[in-house]
């Protein structure tokens, strides 16, 4: 080093890196370390943000992807390269698929060692891999170009459609120096980074007119409501037009499941009878039956008026009467503006039909709900967890698993919004643990994590990650005892179990001890109430292993009818 370089200031890449996501006020990081990023790790810790490290990268990008769902601001996953980059990308890609906002910020090898194939160590062309899973993505040769990289990863993350960004950083970046004054003029401040997309007058107009048409109107509610945070505008919107209203299930709670117009206990029979259906951030994909077929009624024509931030997606599945484009905030205040006293509420024989269909409905699930089984069922030990949450709606609820899903989450009730996070869009198993980390770091709320035990099994290391930040995180581990149910047999006869079978009578609480949270073993809904009333009290690391009858439940829970079924029988 010549002395005119010692006598100048300088600061580096790593430094550069943790300035430019603190001057857009990113305060954490989840990530695992390792060449080349374990000097970024300590230095955001050191810097004053909070690095949440975790033992695999999966689920430290599912916490960073649920943080940017609950605050419309991209959650940051740092990883190493290659494995660790793959590791983060079932993460990035899960969470452009859902649109929620993230980054996946990985280190990767050297360049001109990667590009001629020569074999480096972790040796990946991170870029490419990562393009058909993210929403953008970019990598940064020099160190000048930190500012406006993380600029550009922050603002493609959550303009517009929401979605993953990667940002690969070559470890020679991070050690590359720049002038500290030149260094803080290059940092970008994102101004605006989701502007608010206004829609146009007549797409609101032609919407209103068709609504003004409908005999048996539905509201859809999606995640991409809940995710708008336009909250008290969507209330008034469902109570001014008095239209009954379905939530998909990460809506739930955006308007307290208990609400009279919610027709959610009557969800089969309203899908199939509407004739006017206002879609607000939900996507008629596979678990909206892609707005055809029985479901829906078929024949009966339906008119849909869909609410999207991307074009794109009208008519992606059915013809759309009336498309409106725009973020849900101002087109949903667009609509209401229209709403005056001339608007004419849905007639008592459609509200009379629902309150009918829901009455019975429930007074089934009820009398269901009521049943005390030995062993403990789905049902039973849901109502116990039901009865508890009730008295806690500032809980957020955590929930994946086939049976474990689709029971909790008609049985539970939310009644805030942006309080469940569930297996979402892809139906994906082994969000549980990463979602819980995220949201209690996020909320600095108790989280109550219920899991199948098969879905538990895709994350359950994470445990010791809760244990080591002291998390308010209770998990329920539906202990069935196998993959959907724990009574398939060998047909053979022979050793090996079944490939839907797990160790029966496992003990999951015994593995929270080990890092010093604790346990529970529940087999009756008291048990499980007591346990689950002593985790939220303490407000510490547990584990309720709920044994739950491995005969109850169903392959695939409600989606049965996907597997295929092999007309071919085997002689
Ligand atoms: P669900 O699974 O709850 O039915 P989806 O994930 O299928 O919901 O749909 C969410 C939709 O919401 C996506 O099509 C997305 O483009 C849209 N979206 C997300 N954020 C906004 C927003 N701020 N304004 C308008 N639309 C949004
Ligand atoms: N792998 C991944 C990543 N996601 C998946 N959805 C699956 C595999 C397939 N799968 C399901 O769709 S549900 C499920 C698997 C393995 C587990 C169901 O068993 P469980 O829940 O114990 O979690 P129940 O309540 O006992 O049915």
């Amino acid at each position: 080093m010549t002395s005119d370089t010692q006598s100048r200031d300088l600061t580096d890449g790593f430094h550069l890196v943790i300035d430019a996501l603190k001057h857009n006020d990113i305060d954490t990081i989840f990530g695992l370390v390792g060449i080349p990023i374990t000097d970024l790790a300590r230095l955001a810790q050191a810097e004053g943000m909070r690095f949440i490290g975790f033992r695999h990268e999966q689920h430290a990008g599912n916490a960073a992807a649920i943080a940017g769902y609950m605050t419309k601001k991209p959650g940051i996953c740092l990883t190493v390269s290659a494995p660790g980059f793959l590791n983060g990308l079932t993460a990035l890609a899960n969470a452009t698929t859902n649109c929620f906002p993230m980054i996946l910020i990985s280190g990767s090898s050297e360049r001109e060692i990667v590009d001629l194939q020569q074999g480096d160590y972790e040796e990946m062309d991170q870029l490419n891999a990562a393009k058909p899973f993210a929403k953008a993505a970019y990598r940064v040769l020099h160190a000048e170009d930190i500012g406006i990289a993380v600029a550009r990863a922050i603002r493609a993350a959550v303009s517009g459609r929401p979605g993953g960004v990667y940002l690969d950083l070559p470890a020679k970046l991070l050690a590359q120096t720049l002038d500290v004054e030149q260094a803080k003029k290059s940092l970008v401040r994102v101004v605006d980074a989701a502007p608010r997309q206004i829609p146009a007058t007549d797409s609101v107009k032609r919407a209103l007119d068709v609504l003004r048409g409908a005999k048996r109107p539905l509201i859809l509610l999606g995640k991409g409501a809940a995710y708008s945070q336009a909250d008290a505008d969507l209330r008034a919107f469902v109570e001014k037009t008095g239209i009954p209203y379905l939530p998909m299930s990460m809506a739930k709670g955006l308007l307290p499941d208990n609400h009279p117009q919610s027709a959610s206990a009557a969800r089969s029979f309203v899908l199939a009878e509407a004739d006017v259906v206002v879609l607000i951030g939900a996507r008629l994909n596979w678990l909206l039956s892609h707005g055809k077929g029985k479901t829906w009624g078929a024949p009966t024509p339906k008119q849909f008026i869909q609410i999207d931030i991307a074009p794109t997606e009208i008519d992606s599945n059915v013809a759309i009467a009336a498309p409106v484009i725009g973020d849900i905030g101002s087109c949903v205040s667009a609509l209401l503006a229209g709403i005056d006293a001339s608007f004419a509420k849905p007639g008592a024989e459609w509200m009379g039909a629902i309150a009918e269909r829901k009455d019975k409905n429930l007074a089934k699930m009820a009398a269901t709900l009521a049943l005390n089984p030995s062993p403990m069922n789905f049902h039973s030990a849901l109502r116990a967890i039901r009865d508890v949450l009730k008295t806690r709606p500032d809980i957020n609820l955590v929930n994946e698993g086939a049976n474990t899903l689709d029971y909790a989450r008609s049985i539970i009730d939310m009644y805030e919004p942006r309080k469940r996070f569930d297996s979402g869009t892809w139906g994906i198993m082994g969000i549980g643990m990463g979602y819980a980390i995220g949201a209690a770091v996020t909320s600095g709320k108790p989280v109550v994590a219920i899991e199948g035990d098969s879905a538990f099994g895709f994350c359950g290391m994470e445990l010791e990650t809760i244990c080591r930040y002291e998390l308010p995180v209770c998990t329920v581990v539906f202990n069935n005892n196998g993959v959907y149910r724990g009574t398939d047999v060998n047909p053979t006869g022979g050793k090996d179990p079944s490939p839907t079978a797990f160790v029966k009578g496992a003990r999951y609480d015994k593995m929270i001890e080990a890092f010093g949270g604790i346990g529970h073993n529940a087999t009756t809904p008291e048990e499980l109430t007591t346990a689950l009333l002593e985790a939220i009290a303490s407000g510490k690391p547990t584990l309720i292993n709920a044994v739950i009858d491995e005969t109850a439940g169903t392959e695939s829970g409600r989606l049965t009818n996907l597997n295929p079924q092999s007309a071919a029988k085997k002689k």
